[in-house]
């Protein structure tokens, strides 16, 4: 009896520890395959514990884009714009961002004090080579909620200045340049050969996943580096994605001392059809603790990194961008589903947010919320009929579920047949009433036929 019993806790206790994936702190995701950038610590899911904001230089959908706004900057936005403050804001018309060095451009999200219009606003871009200003011709504005918009350009060009005008002056409270997610992060990874070193008393194979664990550190002894074997010839390192991504900025992360090996690599990226779709050749002779190589936005399923020496180290490689989904769908894997008014519209791969708006019956982050009983239609903006019993109806079509007394319908906005009354018209008139007319809400008689008497003409006279 008492191993039964025994037996039966550690079953318990066996699925309990295979259904829960324990991460490592600051990790988190079914495959423990994302970062977590919150203030505080993630829960499981990766939200925020306890409410906490992104840490600064992060923010949207799990705080896992990187935030451009105050990265290598040349020109500084007003600190209302960037100081993760939503409830500091400037009356602005017009701001312009620039950077040191260009950025494959993709989206903007900008936190506004109250309920505005974005539409019609302009995106100029300076390109980075010819230095001339280009207005973006395909601007998408999403309302992710009243006070949060989301502003995408379909471009491919790199940009070093991007101006935002807005039809009118307009309070803005936070503003947040997408630099993309490192969507390298614990991806499958290859190289040439491996090289082995005893490091702190441990004999550590110096594998191709060390550039993608997350950890930038150029000290070799954190057995955080990749290292191939010295055999005279020219070294390969590659990651290779499980979906396709749109891809617009490399950093490599460097080691030291020997950083020089790493001079003159070159970068070659494919997409999923093997086609060769980014190329990068160094030149450069100087040591450089990393390297940062922009592009306009380009599908990448696997990147080669190969050295012009004997030895490649790479401490850690990320890789910008997001993920391609090729059904409409959005989220960090593509597993959730679009839910747009316009049912031809893919929505926002980031967010799931959509320009024509949430089908009928959602609303909100990813248009993945239900109305409330008593609202319907694209994001919910429609009251149900106050005809409808508790003025609730269906989300989708408005239809009520039942009409109050002395009203039928789809919206409740009929008068009963002659001869009904009540509560969806369904009761019939008392038949001492004349002519079987009566009062549709309260089904008291017009009139009572002979003999009778009373509201109902339910009485008798004697
Ligand atoms: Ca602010
Ligand atoms: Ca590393």
């Amino acid at each position: 009896m008492i191993s039964n019993l025994m037996l039966f806790l550690f079953t318990v206790l066996f699925q309990l520890v295979i259904a829960t994936t324990d991460c490592d702190p600051g990790w988190f995701g079914s495959k423990c395959q994302y970062k977590c950038h919150c203030v505080n610590t993630c829960d499981q899911q990766g939200g925020c514990v306890d409410g906490s904001s992104c840490a600064p230089g992060w923010f949207g959908p799990l705080c896992q884009y990187q935030d451009l706004a105050t990265l290598n900057t040349s020109s500084t936005l007003p600190p209302d714009l960037t100081d993760g403050d939503s409830s500091t804001c400037i009356e602005v018309q017009t701001f312009t961002k620039t950077w040191d060095i260009p950025y494959g451009f993709t989206w903007i999200r900008i936190i506004t004090k109250q309920k505005a219009s974005l539409q019609g606003l302009v995106l100029n871009l300076k390109n980075a080579s010819t230095d001339s200003a280009t207005r973006c011709a395909d601007v998408t504005v999403i309302n992710v909620t009243n006070t949060i918009y989301d502003v995408l350009c379909d471009t491919r060009s790199v940009t070093k200045q991007v101006e935002i005008v807005f039809l009118s002056q307009i309070s803005i409270c936070s503003v947040h340049f997408s630099g993309g997610r490192n969507v390298a992060l614990k991806e499958k990874t290859w190289q040439t050969n491996d090289y082995s070193e005893i490091i702190n008393g441990i004999n550590t194979t110096l594998d191709a996943s060390r550039a993608v664990d997350g950890n930038t550190n150029a000290n070799f002894t954190y057995a955080s580096c990749t290292h191939t074997k010295d055999d005279d010839k020219k070294e390969t390192w590659s990651v290779m994605f499980s979906n396709e991504h749109n891809v617009n900025r490399y950093i490599l992360y460097n080691r030291e001392p020997h950083s020089d090996r790493l001079h003159k690599f070159t970068l070659i990226s494919y997409s999923q059809r093997g086609t060769e779709s980014f190329s990068y050749a160094d030149k450069d002779m100087t040591d450089k603790p990393f390297y940062t190589i922009t592009t306009g936005p380009f599908p990448v399923a696997k990147v080669n990194i190969t050295s012009s020496t004997k030895i490649l180290t790479l401490c850690e490689v990320e890789i910008y961008g997001d993920i391609i989904c090729n059904e409409p769908n959005y989220g960090l894997e593509c597993t959730k589903t679009c839910n747009c008014n316009d049912p031809t519209e893919t929505c926002f791969v980031a967010t799931g947010g959509c320009q024509s708006g949430c089908a009928a019956g959602y609303q909100g982050v990813g248009c993945s919320q239900s109305c409330d009983k008593t609202h319907y239609g694209s994001n919910c903006i429609n009251d149900c009929s106050k005809n409808c019993t508790n003025a609730e109806c269906n989300s989708t079509s408005g239809d009520c579920f039942s009409c109050n007394p002395g009203l039928q319908g789809r919206l409740c906005d009929k008068a009963c047949n002659a001869t009904y009354y009540g509560q969806d018209c369904s009761k019939r008139c008392s038949t001492n009433c004349t002519d079987l007319l009566c009062n549709n809400v309260n089904g008291f008689c017009i009139s009572c036929i002979n003999g009778t008497h009373g509201d109902l003409c339910e009485k008798v006279k004697l």
